[in-house]
């Protein structure tokens, strides 16, 4: 049986091959993202049995959507195709200013999701069932699914990544939703920035009192560090990285501090695997990445956050 069973819409993505604007690139590769199932891949990839549940279009773009993560080692006997919408695509537009994202998923197959997709027994099994505020924001079908899932008596912890995408939905309209559905999860993970933008919190002890309903409380402040609040209060320092591209590394983030606790790790080696599988993300164009080797992890968890630099 699967440890994690990740639940939202995965996309075809089109990105520059070399980090620069959608306008001038001249050539592109075409992947896979979706932030949970970015997720799922990168839990696959550290030798975790995980699943990725969703709805894709019965078309080109769905089969291998679908192909590409399986064939990270993510079962996909859960998803639907569904004959009725398409896949959504999105694009990167690598920029000075950051990456900005272009969406065409408006009435995707996975916006078609609700309350009744996944019925009873398929969701107990995993010890956690991974999450992300995208989904409340597709439809009002998946909002109630979310809701549902957040509602329903549940075996697994449920882990939700706040996730704000500002180009489906405004702060004013995502902050109160999204603080909401956070309150019912067992493990939150939100960017600092995120959380200022959505609730005008200033620091993460404030979003710990804001979010006072998990039983902890990752808060990561970008390239500064990043906190666990829970039972105890820990903080560990980010290393140094030369970003490439940002776009997908809180995904490795969830997926390394997701699978320290799957190992039973402590809280600082939780947020030590979150940083390294960041950093490692952060260095390239694509969402998901072969992970370090398993020599190197562990080289990374032993020294102090010190000697990362
Ligand atoms: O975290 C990366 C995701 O944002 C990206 O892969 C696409 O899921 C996605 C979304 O909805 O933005």
């Amino acid at each position: 049986p699967a440890e994690v069973l990740c639940l939202g819409e995965t996309m075809s993505l089109v990105a520059p091959a070399s980090p620069v604007p959608l306008e001038q690139a001249p050539t592109f590769t075409l992947s896979a993202g979706g932030a949970e199932s970015n997720v799922a891949i990168h839990l696959a990839a550290l030798g975790h049995r995980v699943r990725w549940a969703s709805r894709l279009g019965d078309d080109p773009l769905g089969k291998r959507v679908l192909g590409t993560i399986a064939a990270a080692g993510v079962d996909t006997d859960l998803v639907e195709v569904y004959p009725h919408a398409p896949t959504a695509v999105y694009f990167k537009d690598p920029g000075p200013e950051g990456t900005r994202v272009h969406y065409y998923r408006a009435g995707s197959a996975a916006s078609t999701m609700d309350e009744d997709f996944l019925p009873g027994g398929e969701l107990d099994a995993p010890q956690l069932l991974h999450i992300s505020g995208i989904t409340p924001a597709l439809s009002e079908g998946c909002d109630r699914m979310v809701r549902h899932l957040l509602t329903r008596e549940r075996g697994a912890r449920i882990s939700f990544d706040v996730n704000h995408r500002p180009a489906l939905w405004s702060a004013e309209e995502a902050g109160p939703v999204l603080r909401e559905l956070a309150q019912l999860a067992d493990i939150v993970f939100v960017g600092l920035d995120e959380a200022a933008v959505l609730w005008g919190v200033k620091n993460a002890d404030e979003v710990r009192d804001l979010l006072d309903g998990p039983d902890t409380v990752v808060v990561k402040d970008g390239a500064e560090a990043a906190y666990a609040l829970g039972r105890s209060r820990v903080v560990v320092p980010a290393p140094e990285v030369e970003v490439v591209e940002p776009v997908g590394a809180g995904d490795a983030f969830a997926a390394g501090f997701l699978s320290g606790v799957l190992r039973g790790e402590d809280d600082v080696r939780c947020l030590r695997l979150g940083h390294v599988l960041a950093a490692h993300s952060l260095r390239s164009t694509e969402d998901h990445t072969t992970p370090p080797d398993a020599e190197s992890l562990a080289r990374w968890l032993g020294c102090d956050e010190q000697q990362w630099n």
